[in-house]
């Protein structure tokens, strides 16, 4: 059942037969190291990518498999035909009059004219916002049933359960082609298919949001999408438009440091929190009621890109964080978050100094404590795109008895905006999508519509009616339950009065961040108020905005961006509040790891093999993913071997540092010496450096290091004694024999912040 997995490179002088299940793989006659590091480099040897047996398959995936088709070539799908079924045997030249020359195209060509026509209309709109996305599959599953306190949902309280889900991570600005790591908020949108239907839990990646109200949606999105007289920019929200809109709606100001902190520019969708954002209610079997907000903790801690590497990434590799999370799942590092839960009773209400229902505020977690109820867990990329992660719709509105929503203005807008988008994207019976069909029974009234697949027997479609006995007949039990809630007052266009204050939690967000989260929130601020080029739009986001929540933060962005710089007495005291979860660095793993990270190992001809094989090995054991990168993409000649060279992963112009978590580089005279009279080697090590990447060299890879980052201040020095291991500002360096403490080293500060 499981795939297993075996890299195969040379040379190394361990000779032996590789056998699996009793078949031979290859003999020892051509020196082979054998690695059970899985990888999805196509070179170094031979890959076999893992396949996904039942180990990640959930009800949902085998729900699925009744659409899925899988071409083999004897078995059905194999004979190509017209989707009217006919077999076509030839698809590369349309129907034509032939004499002398090509003659006149004949429309009388149905296999041609349908071949275009499915072409022409295989686009369907794209999300209005989140359009930019990439999905996968998994399951969720709860601890124990601590949460039946508050709720009597058996997907929050039944730990014999696993839940299939769907989760779609995206960008909110960008248009579906648009770079993975540009500053922006990120979606988080997990579809739970529980056995009492669909529950949709439409989140992001930071806890608050831009406005309070729905009906200030469309002009947040307008504010921030491209400018509407010449659609500039894509991906970015740096421009006169988006400043001008969050200046004057200071109810942004919170969520607009979340987004240029660094959480702005995650390195994985994998290594970011993820919030249901909203308020929604918890409902028991005594029937109680709770304010809940959801959480989810990533248990590889949250990471960011530096600025400069995401604003790289985005030309290099704008796929990049759609490849890391199938490049994860294919390697066997699954995707993993703890699910958590914060809960007010409905007593409690109104006993803080912030309205509960404001989605412009988090609820500090020294006030109200998380609780870890339960685990997400992402492992299964799709078969296919469009038909599941494009297809895939989401609706808040979508909730399971034992949950309800609460009066959170922004939470009731949305449950109206979602439903409806689907209508335009997808059509009235967007929910028969196999996608976005329930795994549990499905059975109503509804009929028609376009593209209605169900076919349903009987001549009733109505309630009541003559027969009484259905089916379907409404349920006598397990039906969903509003909540019976008693409401009375003044209809009118108002916000409740705790609404109107904008300015404390973004000074807490502010001063729980450390020294070096707050630099990067001022050079993204600064970046930003730069590209705006109306002076009106950074002079006003200052004054009005900056100038309320700190001082320093104020001044430094008013300088850099040459905004009036405020006097210290114009500025709104700093109320000196933290709370520490606010800052990334709280949720670092307590055991530093390297799963799924991706380490690049620089050669050139002249290398020390045994060195890479033993690295390679190491760093495969604690699940990290290693790539050799040299002067070509063939072979590449160790030390001392001429004719048997070991085939690398890419070539020095084909990736750049930047896709890279960590580097090494390996002993060799001749290697070293290549490296260090190379422009571009010196910089793949000065820009891992500079963006504070773990390096590891051994031996005369140390010199070349030295070299190409010029500080002499750096304490590690060429050693050649063995077991002589130094660190110095995230360099590794081992005498020649100390390689494997070395990479021991590396591997246990490699996960740093
Ligand atoms: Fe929204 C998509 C998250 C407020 C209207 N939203 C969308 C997606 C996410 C969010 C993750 C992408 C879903 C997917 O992957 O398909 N949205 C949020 C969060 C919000 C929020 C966390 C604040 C708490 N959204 C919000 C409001 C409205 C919308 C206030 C409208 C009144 N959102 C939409 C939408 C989208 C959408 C237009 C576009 C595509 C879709 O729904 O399916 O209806």
């Amino acid at each position: 059942g499981d795939a297993h997995h075996w890299r195969l490179f040379k040379p190394t002088g361990i000779k032996g037969d590789i056998i699996c299940n009793g078949s031979l793989i290859t003999t020892g006659s051509s020196n082979c190291i054998i690695s059970n590091e899985p990888t999805m480099s196509e070179s170094v040897g031979q890959t076999i990518k893992r396949t996904f047996t039942n180990a990640t398959s959930t009800a949902k995936v085998a729900d699925l498999s009744r659409d899925t088709i899988d071409p083999t070539p004897s078995g059905p799908g194999s004979i190509l035909t017209t989707d009217h079924g006919v077999k076509v045997s030839d698809t590369d030249n349309w129907l034509k009059v032939s004499g002398d020359g090509t003659g006149p195209f004949l429309l009388e060509d149905q296999i041609a004219r349908e071949k275009i026509h499915r072409f022409d209309h295989e686009r369907i709109p794209e999300r209005v916002v989140h359009a930019r996305g990439t999905g996968a599959h998994g399951y969720f599953k709860v601890f124990d049933d601590s949460a039946s306190k508050y709720t009597y949902a058996p997907v929050l309280t039944d730990p014999s359960r696993t839940t299939s889900v769907f989760v779609r991570f995206s960008t909110v600005q960008g248009s579906r082609g648009s770079a993975d790591t540009v500053r922006d908020a990120r979606g988080f949108a997990v579809k739970m298919y529980t056995e009492e239907g669909n529950w949709d839990l439409v989140g992001n990646d930071i806890p608050v949001f831009f406005i309070q109200d729905a009906i200030k949606f469309p002009d947040v999105i307008h504010a921030v999408k491209p400018e509407p007289h010449n659609e500039v920019p894509q991906g970015q929200s740096a421009h006169n438009n988006f400043w001008d809109f969050a200046g004057l709606q200071p109810e942004s100001a919170h969520m607009v440091m979340w987004v240029m902190s660094d959480r702005g520019i995650p390195r994985s969708f994998r290594m970011m929190q993820g919030f249901g954002v909203n308020t929604y209610t918890l409902l028991n079997a005594d029937g109680k009621r709770f304010f809940v907000k959801f959480h989810f903790i990533p248990e590889l801690g949250v990471h960011s890109l530096t600025w400069d590497e995401a604003l790289k990434i985005c030309g290099q590799d704008p796929d990049f964080h759609r490849k890391d999370l199938n490049e994860a799942l294919e390697n066997g590092n699954p995707a993993k978050w703890t699910f958590a839960i914060q809960t007010i009773p409905e007593a409690d209400e109104h006993n803080f100094d912030f309205d509960i229902l404001d989605a412009t505020k988090l609820w500090p977690e020294e006030l109200v404590p998380l609780q870890p109820i339960g685990e997400l867990v992402v492992n299964r990329p799709v078969d296919e795109f469009f038909p599941e992660t494009e297809q895939v719709a989401f609706c808040t509105s979508h909730i399971v008895p034992g949950i309800g929503f609460s009066d959170d203005p922004l939470l009731q807008g949305r449950n109206f905006s979602y439903f409806d988008t689907q209508i335009t994207r997808l059509g009235i019976n967007w929910e028969q999508i196999p996608i976005n069909r329930p795994v549990c029974p499905v059975m109503n009234h509804q009929r028609g519509g376009q593209q209605q697949h169900r076919i349903v027997k009987g001549e009733i479609n109505y309630w009541p009616n003559r027969k009484n006995v259905g089916p379907p007949v409404p349920a006598s039990e397990g039906g969903y339950a509003e909540f019976q809630q008693k409401v009375s007052g003044i209809k009118q266009r108002v916000r409740g009065a705790k609404f109107q204050e904008h300015f404390n939690q973004a000074q807490l967000f502010y001063n729980s961040l450390a020294p070096h989260e707050k630099a990067h929130l001022i050079a993204a601020i600064s970046f930003e108020l730069s590209h705006c080029d109306d002076p009106v739009v950074y002079r006003s986001y200052v004054t009005n905005v900056l100038s309320k929540i700190d001082v320093d933060l104020a001044q430094a962005v008013a300088r850099n961006v040459g905004g009036p710089v405020p006097i210290e007495s114009d500025v709104q005291v700093n109320q000196g509040k933290k709370s520490a979860p606010l800052s990334q660095i709280y949720y670092m793993p307590t055991k530093p790891m390297i799963k799924s990270r991706r380490i690049v190992i620089l050669v050139a001809d002249g290398f020390n093999a045994v060195e890479v094989g033993a690295v390679k090995a190491l760093l495969g054991s604690a699940g990290a993913v290693s790539f050799i990168v040299g002067p070509r993409r063939g072979e590449v000649f160790p030390e001392g071997s001429a004719e048997v060279g070991v085939m690398v992963d890419h070539h020095y112009e084909g990736q750049r540092s930047t896709m890279f978590d960590a580097l090494f580089i390996p002993s060799g005279k001749e290697h070293a010496e290549a490296l260090m009279s190379n422009g571009r080697t010196v910089h793949w090590v000065r820009e891992a450096f500079g963006h504070c990447k773990t390096i590891g060299a051994i031996g005369e890879g140390i010199a070349f290091v030295q070299q190409a980052l010029a500080l002499p201040e750096l304490s590690f020095a060429p050693k050649l004694d063995r077991d002589d291991v130094t660190t110095s500002y995230g360099v590794v360096t081992a005498g020649k024999y100390g390689v494997v403490s070395a990479a021991h080293d590396a591997l246990t500060i490699g996960a740093g912040p």
